[in-house]
């Protein structure tokens, strides 16, 4: 099976709250129609793709934060994208607002799903690290208030899709070391992100000028850590008077920049990445059997899930 994924980042400008979902779907129908003229396998699409970013604002009706979220997937907003799926031989990276149901209580996360080459659901995860906040703080500029809406994922898994060994995150993740680090130990041989990230940064005004450098820094920080390709795709521009970063990028395993977006607006941009390239890495500096020191770094994920204490013997609580 080949080992070549031609990778196109499906950046999306600004979704406004009036905008439907079949507007927003037809959108990212466009952009995978243009991925597959380029020689698209697989597009990446942003965190919350389907509708406005609505942790920005403090809402209490209930019924009103139920509207931003998807029941199930796919449904009928989002059939044509999986129908064009299927028809293009195109899968996709999506992130939503996701409504589930368990043991009879509502749960709510902020996730996304992988959809292979024939429209088929094959991996599903829901964002770990929620930034912000869960009480109104009229103080900012906008709110955000994942910790509000979202109960936040248990785990990052990895998915065998594409040929290849696939790890999902969603925004925020992006920026923690131990994101990339435990896919890549499960064998991730690519990470797919979706983000939203507000140029002001209301706890810290004085990093709204570094929120692209961050952004990039982060990417190829755990590109070339980790051994394995990273695409990072933005949901920019100004939505509903808040001005959100692009710069969607797709880094190799080298921690080069290999395409990225020039515009905070729907943009299409596609590289073709070689899965074995991730293996010099994996087999010399970043060969983890061979080098990492699990006993030397305390309470962490040490190797294959195993979890030790400070002294290398098996953690026990
Ligand atoms: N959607 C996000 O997770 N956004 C955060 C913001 C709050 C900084 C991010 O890390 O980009």
């Amino acid at each position: 099976m080949s080992r070549i994924v031609n990778v196109a980042l499906g950046q999306l400008g600004p979704v406004q709250r009036s905008d439907t979902r079949e507007r927003v779907v037809a959108r990212l129908c466009e952009m995978m129609r243009e991925a597959h003229a380029l020689g698209a396998h697989l597009i990446v699409y942003p965190e919350l793709a389907l509708t406005t970013f609505f942790p920005r604002w403090y809402l209490e009706d209930e019924a009103e934060i139920d509207s931003f979220f998807e029941r199930e997937m796919p449904n009928a907003a989002t059939q044509p994208l999986f129908e064009l799926s299927r028809q293009l031989g195109v899968g996709f990276y999506l992130g939503y607002a996701e409504l589930a149901e368990e043991g009879g209580t509502r749960v709510r996360y902020n996730s996304s799903i992988l959809v292979d080459r024939g429209g088929r659901i094959v991996g599903k995860y829901r964002k770990v690290h929620l930034p912000g906040h869960a009480e109104h703080e009229p103080w900012r500029r906008f709110q955000h208030l994942e910790k509000r809406y979202f109960t936040p994922g248990q785990r990052f898994g990895v998915t065998q899709a594409f040929g290849g060994t696939i790890g999902m995150a969603i925004c925020n993740d992006r920026r923690w070391a131990e994101t990339y680090r435990v896919m890549a130990l499960q064998g991730a041989e690519m990470v797919l992100i979706g983000y939203n990230t507000p140029v002001h940064n209301a706890p810290a005004p004085q990093h709204d000028d570094l929120s692209l450098f961050h952004n990039q820094l982060s990417l190829q920080a755990g590109a070339y850590q980790n051994g394995c390709w990273v695409a990072g795709v933005a949901k920019g521009g100004l939505e509903e008077g808040v001005d959100s970063i692009g710069g969607s990028l797709l880094v190799a395993p080298s921690g080069e920049v290999v395409t990225r977006c020039l515009s905070k607006d729907d943009e299409v941009a596609i590289a073709r990445c070689d899965l074995d390239f991730c293996a010099v890495y994996k087999r010399s500096t970043f060969n983890f059997d061979l080098h990492r020191r699990p006993e030397a770094y305390g309470l962490i994920v040490a190797r294959k899930g195993e979890t030790l204490a400070a002294d290398g013997t098996p953690w026990r609580d």
